[in-house]
């Protein structure tokens, strides 16, 4: 009996996993969705990071579904044009992070208007960084409650859309609240989580909610709390580390305010916690980047794995799930836990996969597929056509290609993740029918991509909307400073000469 107990287990074990998925569709969890910017998959203590202390965060880690090959695309607007739509990047027309090429197509459905349609209050609180005019601003998107700031971080100013409201820094910075900016008092992150906490707790129960959670932190400018940076003073060999890795001890600490709140409230075992990070590793990759190449703004594996991390007690059981999976299935996956019945246009929209089955049974069934990665960011009055195959790859769960140097043409590397995750030897030359596979999926993915790059070209507001909204409530205008920051030729020149010096100091 001894003997026979465990393969008796064993043979019902995947019987009990695949009935547990319908369970889980359909199952209408509170969602908060905490996502980060700038902070890497390294940056994070349950990853092997032998500095950095994230006791909350490793608590996730710790308590639900872990996937361990996970990827978001290398820089921040894309990342949540994916999450929010199911589908890459560019073909939301999204190929930068600024200079109108950050907007969410008007067309596209996202997963806020989904949840909505299935009767879940939604609210974003941080950081939107999908267009900061009116048309493309959140409660437009889907969100009922928004509590934003503009551009992709605090303070920040471009020519066109994407800029901040004037003078903010990351300390009591002025937030749009519903459409009125309101003057905060407090640390970003600090004040982005309160609100959260306050706003879930006035939700009615039996209402699933949606609180999306994105923080300006830890993308630079690296401005602290003192005492967040005094936790890593000398422990790392720079001093920005250091300010870098408070900014993330403060998210972890707020992260485990929010873990109490959730049970305070009575809803933790109601409430589905799912984390990732929206791009590879910055400041914190030289302390340690989990053996990877790259890091943000790079298509190898270093700039786009990410952190994903999926907690509902009693629901999900801890595991490791190592399917290739990435940000497109973030959509799909809510949608179906949230019986959210989706238009026939939001069905052609989407191309990732629901992970639910993987949320059930690690070891459900996941056919291979592909996954592309490219980094934009072509200089304006270009074609894309140009800068195809310039910092692009394509993989699949044991294979990647990888194009830094080309244009038009590619110059591919091929790399053997079983054997060679971090990315070191090139096997092109013994391998061709993997490439030309690739190669082939990468031009279909062009070619459907690229008539809905709807951004190129299109002129942005001589004033970042944001800043008139301000000004409007609060009085005042443009200072000369803003005003040769909202400059798209000032702008042009300032980006030649930085390429200029930085070419001069790379020699
Ligand atoms: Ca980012």
């Amino acid at each position: 009996m001894k003997l026979l107990l465990p393969a008796l287990l064993a043979a019902l074990l995947p019987l009990a996993a695949s009935a547990a998925a319908p369970a889980l569709a359909g199952s209408r969890p509170n969602i908060v969705f905490l996502i980060t910017d700038d902070q890497g998959y390294g940056d994070i203590s349950a990853h092997g990071n032998p500095i950095l202390q994230t006791p909350n965060l490793d608590r996730l880690h710790r308590e639900g579904v872990r996937f361990t090959d996970f990827h978001v695309s290398p820089t921040c607007a894309p990342t949540r044009s994916a999450l929010l739509t199911g589908r890459q990047e560019f073909k939301n027309g999204i190929t930068h992070t600024i200079l109108e090429r950050e907007r969410l197509a008007p067309d596209a459905t996202t997963l806020a208007e989904a949840l909505q349609s299935a009767g879940y209050r939604t609210g974003i609180f941080g950081k939107w960084h999908l267009g900061d005019e009116a048309a493309y601003r959140p409660d437009r998107r889907g969100f009922n409650e928004v509590f934003i700031h503009g551009a992709g971080g605090i303070g920040q100013t471009y020519p066109g859309s994407c800029g901040d409201a004037p003078g903010n820094t990351y300390f009591d910075p002025a937030i749009l609240h519903n459409g009125r900016f309101v003057r905060t008092k407090g640390y970003c992150t600090d004040v982005f989580f309160a609100q959260a906490m306050q706003w879930m707790g006035e939700q009615k129960r039996g209402t699933p909610f949606l609180a999306w959670l994105s923080t300006n932190a830890p993308h630079g400018p690296l401005q602290v709390r003192p005492e967040d940076e005094a936790r890593y003073t000398g422990k790392v060999p720079e001093a920005n580390t250091a300010k870098f890795f408070g900014m993330i001890a403060n998210i972890d600490d707020n992260l485990g305010r929010l873990l109490a709140r959730l049970k305070e409230l009575g809803i933790e075992n109601d409430t589905l916690v799912v984390f990732i990070n929206d791009n590879g590793g910055t400041g914190g990759v030289r302390v340690f980047n989990a053996g990877m190449r790259g890091q943000k703004g790079s298509p190898w594996l270093g700039g786009t794995r990410a952190s994903s991390f999926w907690r509902w007690p009693g629901r999900i059981n801890p595991a490791d799930v190592p399917a290739l999976a990435g940000h497109v299935d973030f959509f799909p996956t809510l949608a179906e836990l949230a019986g959210a019945k989706l238009t026939d246009q939001a069905k052609r929209q989407i191309e990732g996969r629901s992970l639910v089955p993987l949320l059930a049974n690690p070891r459900a069934d996941w056919p291979d597929r592909t996954l592309v990665a490219h980094v934009g960011r072509w200089p304006v009055g270009t074609s894309p056509d140009e800068w195809k195959f310039k910092n692009g790859s394509i993989r699949n769960t044991r294979w990647q290609l990888v194009s830094i140097d080309g244009g038009r043409e590619p110059k591919w590397q091929l790399f053997d993740l079983q054997a060679d995750y971090g990315e070191t030897t090139d096997v092109y030359g013994a391998h061709p029918d993997v490439v030309a596979t690739l190669a082939r999926s990468y031009d279909q993915w062009w070619s459907e991509a690229r008539p809905l790059m709807v951004n190129e070209g299109v002129k942005g507001p001589k004033i970042n909307p944001l800043k008139e909204l301000y000004w409007q409530q609060f009085g005042g205008g443009p200072s000369a400073d803003d005003l040769q920051k909202m400059d798209p030729r000032k702008f042009a020149e300032s980006q030649s000469a930085g390429k200029k010096s930085a070419n001069k100091t790379a020699k």
